[in-house]
């Protein structure tokens, strides 16, 4: 029998990367889309660490470029699509509003299109955020919570995820949304706060550095595990009718909290070594988030199974086997 084929843009990010993992122990045949850089030896780091790199057919294209989009649908023909591939660091967006609505707003109606156009069968997720909820408009959010995004990557997101709740009521396309809150890991960029805080103790640690400079210590998230949060995308797509969904785990704690717990883990003081610095402040910041994963527990059967304290332990042990060896992620 043939195996069920799968694409997923952003294939090289941490989602991505997960879930190529979870794909091909499904028996998935996996295939990404990889846009060109001249750092070729970055390229696919994750899908390395993860052991998969040649487990995987990656394919040329960028969000931006329907035709290149259109040819890779038309010679994959995938039963699903994840829509992954994102501008995705918040703090960047301010930098560059219109490549994040280039890319993360236009580039989902780019998939959204070559699907319709090429493969409308297939069965579409689209990576939408908690970030949409901004201003938050309830204490706890739900899939019925009004929102009031507060970024340019925000905005740019919510037009994605209308444009998926649109062609799924327009053209009748299998296009669900998930809703998804902060979810963490070894695989982590950098350049967010978990992963810096959580390389940040490594180093201390290991005497490669005294300080960790943070921003706003005082924001609040609902912290999981992308390993966790991938199989929620797959079970949406499982269903038979298409729907949105929040992914959460119901708990919310502040940046000064995941910092305290690292230190810890590490046995160090969090208050010898983090300083504040007004470089990491946003010019709007969303204060709380805080969701309800109610909906995903009900219809799918989804629950995180990461504590916070499992996910802190997991990304600092990491973060110093990591620099023990050499390594760089
Ligand atoms: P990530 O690590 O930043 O990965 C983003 C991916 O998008 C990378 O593979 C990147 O490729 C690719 N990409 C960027 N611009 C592209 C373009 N123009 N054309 C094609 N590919 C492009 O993000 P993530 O944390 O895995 O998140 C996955 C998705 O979920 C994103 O859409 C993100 O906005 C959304 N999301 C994330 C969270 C979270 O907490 N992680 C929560 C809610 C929603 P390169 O490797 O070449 O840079
Ligand atoms: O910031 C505060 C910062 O950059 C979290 C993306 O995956 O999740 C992510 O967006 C909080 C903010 O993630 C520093 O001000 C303090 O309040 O780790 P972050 P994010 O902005 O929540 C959502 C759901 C997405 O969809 C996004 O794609 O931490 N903070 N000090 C800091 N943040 C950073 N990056 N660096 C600091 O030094």
């Amino acid at each position: 029998m043939d195996r069920k084929r799968a694409l997923i843009t952003g294939i090289t990010g941490q989602d991505g990367a997960y879930l190529a993992q979870f794909l091909l122990s499904k028996g998935y045949e996996v295939h990404g889309l990889l846009r060109r850089s001249a750092s070729a030896d970055v390229i696919g780091s994750r899908l390395r660490w993860l052991g998969i790199a040649d487990s995987v057919v990656l394919h040329d294209g960028n969000l931006t470029d329907l035709s290149g989009l259109l040819r890779v649908m038309q010679e994959v023909k995938p039963a699903e699509v994840y829509n992954l591939a994102a501008q995705s660091f918040v703090k960047s967006s301010w930098q560059q509003p219109l490549l994040t609505g280039s890319v993360t707003g236009l580039g989902a109606a780019n998939m959204l299109e070559a699907v319709r156009i090429a493969c409308p069968d297939a069965r579409f997720y689209q990576a939408s955020s908690s970030e949409m909820y901004g201003l938050i408009q309830e204490p706890v959010q739900s899939e019925t919570t009004p929102f009031y995004p507060r970024s340019p990557y925000a905005a740019a997101k919510l037009y994605a995820h209308w444009m998926t709740v649109n062609y799924r009521e327009s053209f009748g396309l299998h296009a669900s949304s998930g809703i998804l809150f902060n979810h963490e890991s070894p695989l982590r960029g950098i350049e967010f706060v978990t992963r810096k805080i959580t390389d940040g103790v490594a180093r201390i640690k290991l005497g490669m550095q005294d300080k960790l400079a943070l921003g706003n210590m005082d924001a609040k998230r609902d912290w999981g595990h992308a390993r966790d949060y991938v199989q929620a995308m797959w079970l949406m797509l499982q269903q038979d009718v298409p729907e949105d969904y929040v992914i959460a785990t119901g708990r919310t704690v502040a940046v000064s909290e995941f910092c305290r717990l690292a230190f810890e883990h590490a046995g160090l003081t969090m208050e010898d070594h983090v300083v504040q610095d007004e470089r990491y402040m946003r010019p709007a910041e969303v204060d709380v988030l805080l969701g309800n994963p109610e909906k995903a527990r009900k219809n799918l059967g989804w629950a995180p199974e990461t504590t916070l304290e499992m996910l802190v332990a997991e990304m600092v042990e990491a973060d110093l086997q990591r620099l023990r060896h050499h390594e760089h992620l």
